[in-house]
């Protein structure tokens, strides 16, 4: 095999955000540009073009537009640094979870995953890769910020010089000194999940006629929800829709909430709907949860997971600790409070909650934003957190909405809405947080909109495990009667930027709890407008879109 050295010079901005890096497809396909990143990961991993030895790389993505060639791009370039195996999902496909269980159980050094998620795909959508780490998550920040500071200093990369591999099929090939395995994406990850969930419980309540609608958004989610809800838990066919992954994702936006999955949210309503919906996003990972005519909010079905994670056979023996990012709502830490079980508060992304799992301090986490996992595996699990739902409304008895409004009547309601203001110019946007951060000393004690400020600051957060220190995460404005507002933004598109306002009012009166969310906090937004002067920065009157 031979090994060429091809020259290159960096491209500006490779960056990792919140979840790896993202660009638009035509970035990406720029002569150089994937290579330049990989060699960047690679040249921090090994050393400057050092050899892997020994190591086995886990290789998949979510199968939109331009995984292919960039798989074939990666296995070059794998092998020319001598990786002893790569596995590689079959047809370059794996699910996010499905990465994290692979790296779990094959003890891989890592995993490298061909994703921008719930970004729109195709060939004008977004391209996007992330490394893992041995532990199965996301690399932290340390490694992300290394590995952007190389792709600023190269020179040239390594690949080597062999044809594309066939990779439709499971099977083992060579390059040069490599193992290059091709491997079942969902095998893996579905003997994990039968570990956790009463499969006999669940097949008994769709015995029984329950119904499901699972929405897999034509992405990679898909297959592994039809074999597992239909072949292994008997749901009548067609229970699972739209689950062939499609490159650009049927031109949709495979991201599950009420807006991009309207209609999932339309089949759920009215005479005749199904008990339960269900979707997942882009790479798998994200899930969202309906019951009949009934929304579940991200941050309730982590609450109620918790509350109820001891009627499930993986949690049986009860929970270390749960964790949420920051801008989630408290639902879950009322619950802790009230198991007497720990609850941590970490930044938005998921490579926070690493250590927390690792260490075994925490069981469950999750975020605002349709994520939800535990210590199965280091990513956040769109259908773990789908079976989990049905194991809870098997063992109980109860409808989905049901579960929610028993959380509600325990621990009330913490009403909560995530409103976006997509497509800002980078600029106007930094000029918003730059103002606001500019006044958070002087915000204790002012009234704004007729609302008093307790106290506001900018959010940091120190790892409790290995003292590792994020600053700058997200400016929380929090009210005497302990309602808050916090502004962060986007650190996952790539068009201009998004302004993300999160807002969440504690209503413990049961009597309000079916108060529209949007007018139940309607002065917590007329006081976000107010203090960041959101329409003067970004001209826009209203957020693109509300979940
Ligand atoms: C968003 C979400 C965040 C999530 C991240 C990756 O990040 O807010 O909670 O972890 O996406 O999710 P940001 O920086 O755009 O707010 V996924 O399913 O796109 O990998
Ligand atoms: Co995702």
């Amino acid at each position: 095999m031979n090994i060429l050295t091809q020259v290159t010079t960096p491209f500006a901005g490779q960056k990792p955000g919140t979840s790896g890096l993202r660009k638009k497809v035509g970035v990406f396909r720029q002569p150089h540009y994937l290579e330049n990143f990989v060699q960047a990961l690679f040249d921090e991993l090994h050393g400057p073009d050092g050899r892997a030895d020994g190591q086995t790389l886990v290789l998949g993505g979510d199968g939109r537009f331009h995984n292919r060639v960039a798989i074939q791009t990666i296995l070059r370039m794998a092998a020319a640094r001598g990786y002893a195996r790569v596995l590689v999902g079959q047809g370059g496909i794996l699910s996010t979870p499905a990465v994290s269980a692979v790296i779990r159980r094959r003890q891989a050094s890592g995993g490298i995953i061909l994703s921008a998620s719930h970004n729109p795909g195709g060939p004008d959508g977004d391209f996007g890769i992330k490394y893992n780490v041995a532990n199965g998550g996301p690399a932290p920040e340390k490694l992300t910020d290394a590995v952007y500071r190389r792709s600023g200093e190269l020179t040239h990369y390594l690949i080597a010089d062999t044809p594309d591999l066939a990779i439709d099929r499971t099977g083992r090939h060579t390059l040069g000194t490599t193992q290059v395995d091709i491997i079942d994406p969902v095998e893996d990850h579905a003997a994990l999940l039968r570990e956790l969930f009463d499969f006999d419980a669940i097949r008994a309540l769709f015995a029984r006629g329950f119904r499901l609608r699972y929405d897999a958004m034509w992405a990679v989610g898909g297959p592994s929800a039809k074999a597992i809800i239909e072949g292994e838990l008997g749901a009548p066919p067609g229970t699972v829709v739209n689950a062939e992954p499609k490159e650009d994702f049927g031109g949709l936006h495979p991201d599950p909430n009420p807006v991009n999955a309207d209609d999932l949210v339309a089949h759920l309503t009215g005479a005749g709907a199904p008990d339960m919906g269900a979707a997942s996003d882009g790479d798998a990972d994200r899930n969202m949860v309906l019951g009949r005519g009934f929304i579940v909010s991200p941050s309730d079905s982590l609450a109620v997971l918790a509350a109820h994670a001891h009627r499930v056979p993986g949690y049986r023996r009860g929970l270390a600790g749960v964790a949420r990012s920051m801008p989630t709502s408290t639902a879950v830490d009322r619950v802790a409070g009230t198991m007497g079980i720990p609850c941590f508060e970490t930044p938005t992304g998921w490579k926070f909650f690493g250590n927390l799992l690792d260490a075994g301090r925490v069981t469950l986490c999750g975020e605002e934003s349709y994520g939800t996992g535990s210590d199965h595996v280091r990513e956040k699990d769109g259908l773990w957190a789908i079976l989990f739902w049905l194991n809870l409304v098997a063992v109980t008895g109860q409808s989905v909405e049901a579960l929610v409004r028993g959380l509600w009547r325990d621990h009330g309601r913490c009403v909560y809405s995530r409103h976006d203001y997509e497509g800002i110019a980078t600029a106007r946007a930094d000029a918003l947080m730059a103002e606001l951060r500019g006044r958070l000393d002087r915000l204790a004690g002012q009234t704004v909109a007729g609302q008093r400020i307790a106290w506001a600051d900018d959010f940091s957060y120190t790892d409790p495990v290995d003292g590792s220190v994020s600053q700058r995460q997200g400016v929380r404005v929090v009210l005497e009667d302990s309602s808050r507002v916090v502004f962060r933004l986007s650190g996952t598109g790539t068009e201009g930027a998004t302004l993300r306002v999160y807002l969440e009012r504690h209503e413990p009166d049961a009597a309000r709890h079916d108060l529209p969310v949007q007018q139940a906090l309607a002065p917590l937004v007329r006081l976000a407008g107010e203090l960041a002067r959101i329409e003067h920065h970004t001209g826009m009157q209203a957020p693109s879109v509300m979940t």
